[in-house]
């Protein structure tokens, strides 16, 4: 049995890749009967596909057919970046993502932190280490740049700063990303190409860009692919998933923990379900009121939680409240 990861998953059948070489594989038969009487005693909803790109698997090579296999079993996923689909089905999208890698211009197009708030909401709900990446350095005052970012550095986040045009920071970029995982994510012209190209020449992705006003409701494209980094690694190729940086969870869902400037606040509020908005006794509003917590990023919560209006509107499908109660009990609710 030989240990591998899974570079692309299709139809049924996963190219996986091991240390013996690459094999087209197909999923053993026992591998979905467990899985349904795993189901059928928990009464959990199915997956669209049992094995994701970014999956680490156990696989027999065939005897018979040169560069094919069989997987035999899937390791258990590190974490598993993923949906609930509108009918309920539920989709890995990529399995074991280590790093989600936000990239930002400095300018054109402008640098929006409320924007940065959303995508580490994400990562932070999924497990997934976020690397914020200030692009087009070459544009701005440094100093201006690190005082506007100096919150986020404070709140334990890493902040590189690059510049395609004047070749810096690559380095930096390349160094976290080596033997990991990541996935880059970034509204368009913030120069992902451009880094991407500048990180390993010839690498070019078709990476699912965020537009701000259209990112409602599209989940298409899922074929994922996972591209090797000659210095160890993949990233994640990820054409038309354009919610990869977007909050996709559970409309009544608490996302107060994914803040960790508002979370030492929590167990001080007055009533256990406090929701920070208007309630009495709340140590995230006093906290706010004294400056400990950044408005901004306190405007962010709201507007993540749907407790406030704005540009960012909750990336919800629409599902039946019963579909949704029942997501919840399973507490797979994002
Ligand atoms: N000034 C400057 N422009 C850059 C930099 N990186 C990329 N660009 C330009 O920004 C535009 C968008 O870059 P691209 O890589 O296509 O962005 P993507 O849409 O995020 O993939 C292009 O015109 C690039 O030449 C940079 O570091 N500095
Ligand atoms: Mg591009
Ligand atoms: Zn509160």
């Amino acid at each position: 049995m030989l240990e591998g990861i899974v570079i692309s998953a299709q139809g049924g059948s996963y190219a996986v890749q091991a240390e013996q070489g690459d094999f087209q594989c197909a999923l053993r038969h026992h591998v979905v009967e467990a899985e349904e009487r795993r189901r059928s005693e928990t009464n959990d909803m199915p997956y669209v596909d049992l094995v994701a790109a970014g999956d680490r698997v156990q696989m027999e090579p065939s005897d018979s057919d040169q560069g094919r296999g069989y997987i035999e079993e899937i390791l258990e996923r590190k974490t598993r970046f993923g949906r609930t689909r509108m009918d309920g089905w539920r989709q890995v999208i990529v399995g074991n993502l280590d790093l989600l890698l936000i990239v930002f211009a400095a300018r054109q197009p402008q640098l929006k932190l409320r924007m940065i708030d959303r995508f580490l909401v994400t990562a932070e709900a999924s497990g997934l280490i976020p690397v914020i990446i200030i692009n087009k350095m070459d544009l701005v005052a440094f100093d201006d740049l690190k005082s506007q970012m100096a919150l986020y550095e404070d709140l334990g986040y890493k902040v590189i700063y690059t510049s395609t045009l004047a070749d810096t920071g690559i380095d930096d970029v390349r160094q976290i990303m080596g033997d990991q995982i990541s996935a880059f994510v970034g509204s368009s012209g913030v120069g992902k190409s451009s880094l991407l190209n500048a990180i390993q020449p010839g690498l070019s992705l078709r990476v699912g860009e965020v537009d701000e006003r259209r990112h409602k409701g599209q989940h298409t494209t899922t074929t994922v692919t996972l591209l090797p980094l000659a210095f160890g690694g993949y990233v994640a190729d990820t054409p038309g998933v354009r919610t990869l940086g977007l909050l996709d969870i559970d409309e009544e869902q608490a996302i107060d923990v994914f803040f960790p400037d508002l979370r030492p606040y929590l167990p001080s509020c007055q009533y256990r379900s406090c929701r920070h908005s208007q309630e009495p006794g709340c140590a995230v509003q006093a906290a706010v009121k004294s400056g400990q917590i950044d408005s901004g990023r306190y405007d962010s919560y709201l507007r993540l939680s749907g407790l406030k209006e704005g540009r960012f509107e909750r990336n919800i499908d629409k599902k039946s409240s019963k579909t949704k109660n029942r997501e919840r009990r399973r507490g797979y609710a994002r």
